[in-house]
């Protein structure tokens, strides 16, 4: 129902979005956008690049006077250091220019290698530069487009970091509705055990190292019915799955406390149904993450994203030079050594498009009025039934 395509490298001119199939009379706060832009560069442990970047997104097509128009968006988000890339990365220009050494030695972990043999590049840079992560600042600008949308249908998206390395938040303590006000409020966006957090990012950096983590995303407000069983491809447990590990490097993705889940007995792990007065069903607890049979329901969604440690090292790891294939250090360029806490962000957006896909393939409409209208009453008649229900069991 959506689609979405980026392009551009990591370097280039731009990171262009194409954002296609949004219902006409969406609201675009130009305010909001900025501020959703700017959650994604928040992270202690990040590079200097996240300090010459502004993330300025232009509105280029499908939005006038503040709201979309139902025809494709164009988003586009300019490098600020292009200007020094333009010969390296030129479409046209002379590859003998004065362009910086080719990269020929791959990074363990990194795309350079599979690449450079996929595409026969003799230049990691043909590779690294779409395989970065900035493409994920284009992903983002969609999805602050589409937190719009899903907040007019009263859903509500957050993540928090809940480990980094071997330091795991302890939200025991936490009450859950605090969870996304104090993430917000620190540079590693978790909401609980940031010294020791913080101390595994010290610790790598002092060793030129890296380090991976986990981070969650919840959506609240969601009804029940997105998503479906009666078909493997439009279980939404199966199109989250897709869209977290689309995240560069995302290895893991857990649906509520599934590793968990497995170890233990049935009967410890799934959420008892309740009657309550009035509306629907009360759970005993939401240890299915907001999923079952490949559907919302009605809980919270709660899906978690493990991130392995960057592959771009200060102090190298062994590889070779494919030019001659002898030993050599990996190569090295100014990297982060922590991007957890904006990988919580990007997978916001990418859960974000994940549930705007399956509202339109639920109640498809042109026009932002006739989808809040449908969901609407959706919700109503969901409320009905239980109504009825409730008077056929007093009876
Ligand atoms: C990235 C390497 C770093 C990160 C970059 C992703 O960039 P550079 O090599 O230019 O310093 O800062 O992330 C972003 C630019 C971003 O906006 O998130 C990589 O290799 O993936």
């Amino acid at each position: 129902m959506l689609r979405l395509l980026t392009a551009g490298e990591s370097h280039g001119r731009q990171i262009t979005t194409i954002l296609d199939g949004l219902p006409s009379g969406l609201r675009i706060d130009r305010e909001a956008l900025a501020q959703g832009m700017a959650r994604r560069r928040v992270g202690y442990g990040r590079g200097p690049r996240q300090g010459l970047e502004t993330d300025e997104v232009q509105v280029l097509s499908g939005v006038r006077f503040g709201h979309t128009t139902g025809a494709p968006v164009t988003l586009v988000v300019t490098n600020n250091e292009a200007g020094e890339w333009a010969q390296t990365l030129s479409a046209f220009g002379d590859p003998e220019a004065g362009i910086p050494q080719r990269i020929s030695r791959p990074r363990p972990g990194h795309a350079d290698l599979a690449g450079m043999f996929k595409y026969d590049h003799h230049d990691a840079r043909d590779v690294l530069e779409r395989a970065s992560a900035r493409e994920s600042v284009g992903r983002v600008a969609a999805g602050e487009i589409l937190r719009a949308l899903l907040a007019a249908l009263s859903v509500r998206v957050y993540s928090h970091v809940i480990q980094i390395g071997q330091a795991k938040a302890d939200l025991q303590a936490v009450p859950p509705e605090e969870i996304a006000g104090r993430a917000e409020a620190n540079d590693l966006r978790c909401a609980a055990g940031y010294e020791e957090m913080r101390r595994e990012i010290e610790s790598a950096m002092a060793d030129g190292d890296t380090v991976g983590g986990v981070f969650e995303v919840v959506a609240e407000g969601l009804p029940p019915g997105l998503g479906s069983s009666m078909a493997p491809d439009r279980r939404l447990d199966a199109a989250l799955g897709f869209a977290l590990l689309s995240i560069p490097a995302v290895k893991g993705v857990e649906i509520g406390p599934a590793l968990e889940n497995a170890g233990r007995r049935g009967s410890r792990v799934h959420d008892e149904i309740l009657p309550r007065p009035s509306g629907l069903p009360r759970r005993t607890g939401n240890r299915a993450g907001g999923l079952e049979g490949g559907m919302t329901n009605g809980e919270a969604l709660v899906v978690r994203g493990a991130m392995k440690p960057l592959s771009t090292l200060r102090r190298p790891l062994r590889s070779i030079d494919l030019e001659t294939n002898l030993p050599m250090e990996a190569a090295f360029e100014r990297s982060d050594v922590c991007a957890v806490p904006a990988a919580g962000v990007i997978a916001e957006a990418v859960v974000m498009q994940v549930l705007t896909d399956a509202f339109l393939r639920a109640f498809s409409s042109d026009t932002m009025k006739r989808l809040e209208d449908s969901v609407g009453a959706y919700r109503e008649e969901l409320n009905e039934r239980m109504r009825r229900a409730g008077e056929g069991g007093r009876k």
